[in-house]
Protein backbone atom coordinates (compact mmCIF):
# COMPACT_ATOMS: atom_id res chain seq x y z
CA UNK A 1 0.00 0.00 0.00
CA UNK A 2 2.99 2.53 1.09
CA UNK A 3 3.99 4.64 -1.89
CA UNK A 4 6.75 6.64 -0.24
CA UNK A 5 8.58 5.33 2.52
CA UNK A 6 8.43 8.88 5.29
CA UNK A 7 11.58 8.21 6.93
CA UNK A 8 11.03 12.47 7.18
CA UNK A 9 9.01 12.80 9.98
CA UNK A 10 10.47 14.73 12.50
CA UNK A 11 11.53 12.85 15.85
CA UNK A 12 10.10 15.56 17.49
CA UNK A 13 6.32 15.25 16.19
CA UNK A 14 6.49 12.04 17.69
CA UNK A 15 5.15 11.76 21.14
CA UNK A 16 7.18 9.72 23.37
CA UNK A 17 5.57 6.71 24.23
CA UNK A 18 6.04 7.56 27.95
CA UNK A 19 4.31 10.76 27.56
CA UNK A 20 1.70 9.40 25.47
CA UNK A 21 0.67 6.71 27.99
CA UNK A 22 1.09 9.48 30.73
CA UNK A 23 -1.26 11.70 28.94
CA UNK A 24 -3.77 8.67 28.86
CA UNK A 25 -3.52 7.37 32.57
CA UNK A 26 -4.35 11.60 33.18
CA UNK A 27 -7.28 11.51 30.83
CA UNK A 28 -8.81 8.30 32.21
CA UNK A 29 -8.54 9.63 35.50
CA UNK A 30 -10.45 13.14 33.89
CA UNK A 31 -13.16 10.29 33.23
CA UNK A 32 -12.99 8.81 36.56
CA UNK A 33 -14.23 12.01 37.91
CA UNK A 34 -16.63 13.40 35.43
CA UNK A 35 -18.68 9.44 36.29
CA UNK A 36 -18.38 11.03 40.05
CA UNK A 37 -19.18 14.52 39.24
CA UNK A 38 -21.58 14.45 36.45
CA UNK A 39 -20.21 14.98 33.03
CA UNK A 40 -21.85 18.47 32.19
CA UNK A 41 -19.66 19.98 35.21
CA UNK A 42 -16.80 19.15 33.56
CA UNK A 43 -16.19 20.51 30.19
CA UNK A 44 -12.89 19.98 29.36
CA UNK A 45 -13.00 16.43 29.66
CA UNK A 46 -16.60 16.85 27.20
CA UNK A 47 -13.96 18.38 25.11
CA UNK A 48 -11.25 16.52 25.28
CA UNK A 49 -11.13 12.68 26.37
CA UNK A 50 -14.15 11.38 24.25
CA UNK A 51 -12.15 8.14 23.93
CA UNK A 52 -12.96 5.63 26.32
CA UNK A 53 -16.53 6.83 26.93
CA UNK A 54 -19.36 4.17 27.16
CA UNK A 55 -21.76 4.71 24.28
CA UNK A 56 -25.09 4.04 25.77
CA UNK A 57 -27.78 1.27 24.77
CA UNK A 58 -26.00 -0.45 21.55
CA UNK A 59 -28.23 -3.19 20.45
CA UNK A 60 -26.99 -6.83 19.24
CA UNK A 61 -26.79 -7.03 15.41
CA UNK A 62 -27.52 -9.80 13.54
CA UNK A 63 -25.14 -8.80 11.05
CA UNK A 64 -22.18 -9.67 13.54
CA UNK A 65 -19.74 -12.30 13.52
CA UNK A 66 -19.56 -14.65 16.39
CA UNK A 67 -15.52 -15.39 15.78
CA UNK A 68 -13.04 -14.77 18.45
CA UNK A 69 -12.59 -10.93 18.35
CA UNK A 70 -9.16 -9.17 18.26
CA UNK A 71 -8.04 -7.87 21.48
CA UNK A 72 -8.74 -3.75 21.52
CA UNK A 73 -4.72 -3.44 22.34
CA UNK A 74 -3.90 -4.72 19.18
CA UNK A 75 -7.05 -2.90 17.22
CA UNK A 76 -5.77 0.62 19.10
CA UNK A 77 -2.15 0.14 18.17
CA UNK A 78 -1.81 -1.66 14.66
CA UNK A 79 -3.46 1.20 12.53
CA UNK A 80 -3.07 2.63 8.89
CA UNK A 81 -4.14 6.38 9.42
CA UNK A 82 -1.57 7.60 7.18
CA UNK A 83 -2.56 11.47 8.28
CA UNK A 84 -0.86 10.45 11.23
CA UNK A 85 1.92 8.94 10.00
CA UNK A 86 3.14 5.55 7.86
CA UNK A 87 4.40 3.15 10.30
CA UNK A 88 1.37 0.77 12.19
CA UNK A 89 2.29 1.86 15.35
CA UNK A 90 2.53 5.90 14.68
CA UNK A 91 -1.43 6.70 15.38
CA UNK A 92 -1.02 5.43 18.18
CA UNK A 93 1.56 7.84 19.31
CA UNK A 94 0.34 10.80 17.07
CA UNK A 95 -3.07 11.08 16.90
CA UNK A 96 -4.05 11.74 20.81
CA UNK A 97 -3.70 15.67 19.55
CA UNK A 98 -6.59 15.19 17.03
CA UNK A 99 -9.65 17.68 18.52
CA UNK A 100 -13.11 15.71 17.98
CA UNK A 101 -14.79 17.99 19.68
CA UNK A 102 -16.67 20.59 18.38
CA UNK A 103 -17.18 18.21 15.13
CA UNK A 104 -19.41 18.83 11.87
CA UNK A 105 -20.37 16.62 9.04
CA UNK A 106 -21.83 18.35 5.97
CA UNK A 107 -23.91 16.29 4.11
CA UNK A 108 -23.91 17.86 0.50
CA UNK A 109 -24.77 17.46 -2.94
CA UNK A 110 -27.12 15.49 -5.17
CA UNK A 111 -29.77 15.71 -1.79
CA UNK A 112 -33.36 17.49 -1.48
CA UNK A 113 -32.08 18.31 2.11
CA UNK A 114 -28.13 19.45 2.29
CA UNK A 115 -27.36 19.41 6.22
CA UNK A 116 -24.45 20.41 8.37
CA UNK A 117 -24.96 18.04 11.49
CA UNK A 118 -23.26 18.20 14.83
CA UNK A 119 -21.26 15.07 15.94
CA UNK A 120 -23.48 14.65 19.01
CA UNK A 121 -26.85 14.96 16.44
CA UNK A 122 -25.59 12.61 13.83
CA UNK A 123 -24.84 10.14 16.92
CA UNK A 124 -28.60 9.87 17.38
CA UNK A 125 -30.03 10.18 14.26
CA UNK A 126 -29.98 6.53 14.03
CA UNK A 127 -30.13 2.86 16.38
CA UNK A 128 -26.95 2.23 17.60
CA UNK A 129 -25.89 -1.43 17.32
CA UNK A 130 -22.43 -3.26 18.43
CA UNK A 131 -21.81 -4.93 14.62
CA UNK A 132 -18.84 -7.44 15.14
CA UNK A 133 -17.21 -7.58 11.48
CA UNK A 134 -13.74 -8.60 9.93
CA UNK A 135 -12.10 -6.21 8.64
CA UNK A 136 -9.66 -7.39 5.56
CA UNK A 137 -6.55 -4.64 5.09
CA UNK A 138 -5.20 -4.87 1.10
CA UNK A 139 -1.98 -5.63 2.60
CA UNK A 140 -2.62 -9.35 3.82
CA UNK A 141 -3.85 -8.93 7.65
CA UNK A 142 -7.44 -8.94 8.85
CA UNK A 143 -9.00 -8.31 12.39
CA UNK A 144 -12.48 -8.88 14.11
CA UNK A 145 -13.66 -5.80 15.32
CA UNK A 146 -16.91 -4.98 17.60
CA UNK A 147 -17.70 -1.62 16.31
CA UNK A 148 -20.80 0.74 17.45
CA UNK A 149 -22.47 2.33 15.05
CA UNK A 150 -25.47 2.65 12.71
CA UNK A 151 -26.39 1.80 8.69
CA UNK A 152 -25.26 4.49 6.76
CA UNK A 153 -28.58 4.19 5.22
CA UNK A 154 -30.46 5.56 7.99
CA UNK A 155 -28.63 8.92 7.47
CA UNK A 156 -29.02 8.81 3.68
CA UNK A 157 -32.25 8.30 3.92
CA UNK A 158 -32.83 11.77 6.16
CA UNK A 159 -31.15 13.63 3.14
CA UNK A 160 -33.54 12.70 0.69
CA UNK A 161 -30.87 11.92 -2.28
CA UNK A 162 -31.95 12.86 -5.84
CA UNK A 163 -32.36 11.04 -8.97
CA UNK A 164 -29.27 12.90 -9.78
CA UNK A 165 -27.07 10.78 -6.86
CA UNK A 166 -25.21 8.19 -8.62
CA UNK A 167 -22.44 7.76 -5.98
CA UNK A 168 -21.38 8.90 -2.75
CA UNK A 169 -17.92 11.04 -1.58
CA UNK A 170 -16.32 10.66 1.78
CA UNK A 171 -14.52 13.06 2.37
CA UNK A 172 -12.24 12.90 5.51
CA UNK A 173 -9.90 15.90 7.76
CA UNK A 174 -6.89 16.81 6.43
CA UNK A 175 -5.57 19.61 8.55
CA UNK A 176 -1.84 19.75 9.05
CA UNK A 177 -1.87 21.44 12.39
CA UNK A 178 -3.58 18.57 13.80
CA UNK A 179 -1.94 15.82 11.90
CA UNK A 180 2.08 15.19 11.11
CA UNK A 181 1.66 13.04 7.65
CA UNK A 182 -0.48 15.66 6.12
CA UNK A 183 2.83 18.15 6.18
CA UNK A 184 4.04 15.54 3.58
CA UNK A 185 3.01 14.70 0.24
CA UNK A 186 2.10 10.77 1.28
CA UNK A 187 -1.15 10.84 -0.79
CA UNK A 188 -3.04 13.35 -2.55
CA UNK A 189 -4.93 15.10 0.90
CA UNK A 190 -7.72 15.08 2.00
CA UNK A 191 -8.25 11.52 2.15
CA UNK A 192 -11.21 10.80 -0.56
CA UNK A 193 -13.26 7.28 -0.69
CA UNK A 194 -16.48 6.73 -2.13
CA UNK A 195 -19.09 4.27 -2.59
CA UNK A 196 -21.99 3.42 -5.26
CA UNK A 197 -25.34 4.04 -4.07
CA UNK A 198 -26.86 0.56 -3.80
CA UNK A 199 -22.91 0.54 -2.30
CA UNK A 200 -23.56 3.27 -0.01
CA UNK A 201 -27.59 2.38 1.21
CA UNK A 202 -26.76 -1.75 2.04
CA UNK A 203 -27.10 -2.39 5.27
CA UNK A 204 -24.11 -3.30 6.15
CA UNK A 205 -22.20 -0.23 5.09
CA UNK A 206 -21.74 1.24 8.81
CA UNK A 207 -21.66 4.61 10.01
CA UNK A 208 -19.30 4.15 13.08
CA UNK A 209 -18.86 6.27 16.09
CA UNK A 210 -17.54 3.21 18.35
CA UNK A 211 -15.31 -0.03 19.23
CA UNK A 212 -15.60 -2.41 22.15
CA UNK A 213 -18.82 -0.23 23.46
CA UNK A 214 -16.78 3.35 23.51
CA UNK A 215 -16.14 5.97 21.93
CA UNK A 216 -13.75 6.02 19.22
CA UNK A 217 -10.16 6.32 19.54
CA UNK A 218 -8.71 9.06 17.78
CA UNK A 219 -6.23 6.34 15.71
CA UNK A 220 -9.27 4.65 15.01
CA UNK A 221 -11.15 7.53 13.06
CA UNK A 222 -12.99 9.38 15.70
CA UNK A 223 -15.50 10.89 15.96
CA UNK A 224 -16.96 9.56 12.81
CA UNK A 225 -15.55 6.74 10.24
CA UNK A 226 -17.38 4.74 7.53
CA UNK A 227 -17.06 0.67 7.46
CA UNK A 228 -17.69 -1.10 4.87
CA UNK A 229 -16.88 -4.90 5.61
CA UNK A 230 -16.61 -6.64 2.23
CA UNK A 231 -14.52 -4.35 0.63
CA UNK A 232 -10.62 -3.66 1.55
CA UNK A 233 -9.91 -1.65 4.74
CA UNK A 234 -9.15 1.38 2.85
CA UNK A 235 -12.41 2.17 1.51
CA UNK A 236 -13.41 2.59 5.36
CA UNK A 237 -12.28 6.68 5.55
CA UNK A 238 -11.61 7.66 9.06
CA UNK A 239 -12.87 11.31 11.15
CA UNK A 240 -15.30 12.03 7.80
CA UNK A 241 -15.85 15.47 7.86
CA UNK A 242 -18.05 15.86 4.79
CA UNK A 243 -20.18 13.04 3.21
CA UNK A 244 -21.31 14.29 -0.62
CA UNK A 245 -23.54 12.77 -3.45
CA UNK A 246 -22.44 12.93 -6.84
CA UNK A 247 -23.42 12.23 -10.46
CA UNK A 248 -19.66 10.83 -11.34
CA UNK A 249 -17.66 8.66 -9.73
CA UNK A 250 -15.52 10.05 -6.84
CA UNK A 251 -11.93 10.03 -7.65
CA UNK A 252 -10.53 8.34 -4.63
CA UNK A 253 -7.21 9.00 -2.82
CA UNK A 254 -5.64 5.43 -3.63
CA UNK A 255 -6.58 5.28 -6.82
CA UNK A 256 -5.36 8.80 -7.74
CA UNK A 257 -1.61 7.54 -6.21
CA UNK A 258 -2.16 4.54 -8.52
CA UNK A 259 -5.03 3.32 -10.30
CA UNK A 260 -3.61 0.41 -11.62
CA UNK A 261 -3.20 -1.08 -8.30
CA UNK A 262 -6.08 0.40 -6.66
CA UNK A 263 -9.62 0.29 -7.66
CA UNK A 264 -12.97 2.14 -7.12
CA UNK A 265 -14.56 -1.26 -6.04
CA UNK A 266 -11.60 -2.67 -4.37
CA UNK A 267 -13.91 -5.56 -3.23
CA UNK A 268 -12.70 -8.23 -1.09
CA UNK A 269 -11.89 -10.82 -3.79
CA UNK A 270 -9.21 -14.19 -3.31
CA UNK A 271 -8.99 -14.59 -6.91
CA UNK A 272 -8.04 -11.25 -8.18
CA UNK A 273 -4.17 -10.60 -7.10
CA UNK A 274 -3.23 -7.71 -5.84
CA UNK A 275 -0.20 -6.59 -9.23
CA UNK A 276 2.53 -7.25 -6.30
CA UNK A 277 1.14 -9.99 -4.52
CA UNK A 278 -0.97 -12.49 -3.76
CA UNK A 279 -4.94 -11.74 -1.80
CA UNK A 280 -5.49 -15.43 -1.66
CA UNK A 281 -4.76 -15.49 2.57
CA UNK A 282 -4.53 -13.44 5.30
CA UNK A 283 -3.05 -13.01 8.67
CA UNK A 284 -5.24 -12.46 11.75
CA UNK A 285 -3.79 -9.57 13.99
CA UNK A 286 -3.21 -11.16 17.41
CA UNK A 287 -2.91 -14.49 16.29
CA UNK A 288 1.01 -15.68 17.37
CA UNK A 289 2.40 -12.91 15.11
CA UNK A 290 4.01 -13.32 11.67
CA UNK A 291 4.43 -17.01 12.54
CA UNK A 292 0.71 -17.90 12.66
CA UNK A 293 -0.75 -20.11 10.20
CA UNK A 294 -2.22 -18.30 7.46
CA UNK A 295 -6.15 -18.38 6.63
CA UNK A 296 -7.69 -18.38 3.19
CA UNK A 297 -9.14 -15.24 2.31
CA UNK A 298 -12.98 -15.16 1.55
CA UNK A 299 -14.91 -13.54 -1.54
CA UNK A 300 -16.37 -10.14 -0.17
CA UNK A 301 -14.59 -11.51 3.05
CA UNK A 302 -17.19 -13.82 3.91
CA UNK A 303 -20.25 -11.05 3.38
CA UNK A 304 -21.52 -12.37 -0.07
CA UNK A 305 -24.47 -13.25 0.76
CA UNK A 306 -25.53 -9.74 1.95
CA UNK A 307 -23.41 -8.31 -1.17
CA UNK A 308 -23.05 -10.41 -4.27
CA UNK A 309 -26.32 -9.48 -6.22
CA UNK A 310 -24.98 -6.19 -6.49
CA UNK A 311 -22.58 -7.08 -8.59
CA UNK A 312 -24.46 -9.33 -10.53
CA UNK A 313 -23.21 -9.29 -14.50
CA UNK A 314 -19.84 -7.38 -13.79
CA UNK A 315 -16.59 -8.46 -14.22
CA UNK A 316 -15.02 -8.42 -10.85
CA UNK A 317 -11.22 -8.61 -13.01
CA UNK A 318 -12.00 -5.38 -14.99
CA UNK A 319 -13.92 -3.87 -11.87
CA UNK A 320 -11.18 -4.19 -9.19
N1 LIG B 1 -8.50 9.03 6.59
C1 LIG B 1 -7.96 7.79 6.47
N2 LIG B 1 -8.79 6.73 6.53
C2 LIG B 1 -8.27 5.48 6.42
C3 LIG B 1 -6.88 5.27 6.22
C4 LIG B 1 -6.05 6.42 6.17
O1 LIG B 1 -4.83 6.33 6.00
N3 LIG B 1 -6.63 7.66 6.31
N4 LIG B 1 -6.39 3.97 6.09
C5 LIG B 1 -7.34 2.95 5.62
C6 LIG B 1 -6.81 1.60 5.68
S1 LIG B 1 -5.62 1.17 4.55
C7 LIG B 1 -7.32 0.66 6.53
S2 LIG B 1 -6.82 -0.96 6.46
C8 LIG B 1 -8.29 1.04 7.59
C9 LIG B 1 -7.68 0.64 8.92
O2 LIG B 1 -8.58 0.88 9.97
P1 LIG B 1 -8.11 0.56 11.46
O3 LIG B 1 -6.78 1.22 11.68
O4 LIG B 1 -9.18 1.10 12.33
O5 LIG B 1 -7.97 -0.94 11.56
O6 LIG B 1 -8.56 2.42 7.62
C10 LIG B 1 -8.69 3.05 6.36
N5 LIG B 1 -9.12 4.41 6.52
MO1 LIG C 1 -5.57 -1.18 4.48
Amino acid sequence: MLIKKSADILPSEITPRRVYEGRREFVRQLGRIALLAGAQALPFAAAHAQSGQKIPGLKKSAFSTTEKQTPYKDITTYNNYYEFGTDKADPAQTAGKLKTRPWTVSVEGAVAKPRTYGIDDLMKLGAMEERVYRLRCVEGWSMVIPWAGFSLSDLIKEVQPTGNAKFVEFVTLADPAQMPGVRQQILHWPYVEGLRMDEAMNPLTLLTFGLYGEVLPNQSGAPVRVVVPWKYGFKSGKSLVKIRFTEQMPKTAWSLANASEYGFYSNVNPKVDHPRWSQATERRIGEGGIFAQKRATLMFNGYGDQVAQMYAGMDLRRNF
